[in-house]
């Protein structure tokens, strides 16, 4: 039972991610902190990506490692190194039995078979923006485990679903850095003070706005597109909406989070199924805008309801504010 939500407890603005983590917990009296503790350690991970993306100019860190990952992509350097903190921070913290990484093909199993949790995570989405210094970010989603405990997790751990996720939210390396996320009770985002080495709740309880004047997507590949998405993409310029579009999902989302406005990545020819990836994008950001009164759809249903069946599966994706997402898809 349930005695008071987060929100409820009136927990101010300027407290640390620590103290509201804290609050949290003590609006569920059964909670045992193990949640409380994986999130600070996305926290630490996010902390140490940070630094290591504020020093990419400077030392040999930035560009490409000259590899490819699961999905065929040129992996950055820094892909590699946030895959590496994240993993090594998750397997730390103990709280989470395995992980999986856009940027590896199979579960990677952390050798704490005690631990409850999984996570599904993109370290770092958005990487070739890196070198021209443009926002980046991570996305993740965490799941209650479904296979015994005190075993190795299995794939079934990561293939519950959307609705099945018990938290999710990004990381977004911009101007500042803010973690953003939700267990189910709203959303808030921390801004990173340096001076502190802490997140500090500067966004309390976001809610998406029902309707807004930016639309996000790639007009390079309008020819490929669907023909609803095509007609909706002439309404925005009917009614003047301002295109935004910076080739990284976080920081498109994150904008449209706060003032308004529809991100989309329809199937196109190169991908049919669409480009991103459903279990550490699009679930994740989906439970977002859902916890926050937006949408988000795959042009059929909502993404949250999509039945998965394999760990790097793609969708279309079309996410924001509820009343464009509805245009967009023609509901
Ligand atoms: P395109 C980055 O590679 C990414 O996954 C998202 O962050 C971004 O929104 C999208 O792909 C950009 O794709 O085809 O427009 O370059």
């Amino acid at each position: 039972m349930i005695t008071k939500t987060a929100q409820e407890l009136a927990i101010p603005v300027g407290v640390t991610l620590d103290r509201f983590i804290m609050h949290s917990q003590s609006a569920f009296p059964y909670a045992t902190g193990e949640l409380s503790q994986l999130l600070r350690d996305i926290a630490l991970a996010g902390k140490i990506i940070n630094r290591e993306i504020n020093r990419a100019g400077l030392v040999d860190i930035a560009g490409g490692n000259g590899t490819e990952n699961v999905q065929g992509e040129n992996q950055q350097k820094l892909d590699i190194v946030a895959n590496i903190r994240f993993i090594r921070a998750l397997k730390n913290g103990g709280e989470v039995c395995a992980i999986l990484s856009e940027e590896d093909e199979d579960i990677i199993h952390t050798g704490n078979n005690h631990g409850k949790y999984v996570v599904a995570m993109d370290p770092l989405d958005g990487s070739s923006n890196i070198d021209v210094n443009v926002s980046i970010g991570t996305v993740f989603s965490i799941y209650r485990r479904v296979s015994p405990i005190n075993e190795p997790a299995t794939k079934e751990d990561f293939l519950q679903g959307g609705r099945k996720q018990i938290a999710a939210g990004y990381i977004l390396y911009g101007s500042s850095t803010m973690l953003v996320y939700s267990t189910g009770d709203g959303v808030n985002g921390f801004t990173y003070d340096h001076s502190l080495g802490e997140f500090i709740l500067s966004h309390k309880n976001i809610c998406c706005p029902t309707n807004g004047s930016i639309y996000s997507i790639n007009e390079g590949h309008y020819n490929s597109y669907p023909e609803f998405v095509k007609h909706y993409i002439g309404t925005c310029k009917e009614k003047s909406l301002s295109a935004r579009y910076i080739g990284s999902l976080v920081g498109d989302f994150h904008r449209n989070l706060l003032k308004g406005g529809i991100y989309l990545y329809p199937s196109t020819k190169k991908d049919p199924k669409g480009k991103l990836r459903l279990l550490y994008e699009c679930y994740p950001l989906a439970f977002i805008a859902e916890k926050s009164g937006g949408k988000a759809s795959d042009g059929f249903g909502p993404i949250l309801d999509i039945v998965p069946s394999s760990f790097h599966q793609r969708s279309p994706i079309y996410l924001g504010s509820a009343a464009m997402v509805e245009k967009a898809i023609g509901s």
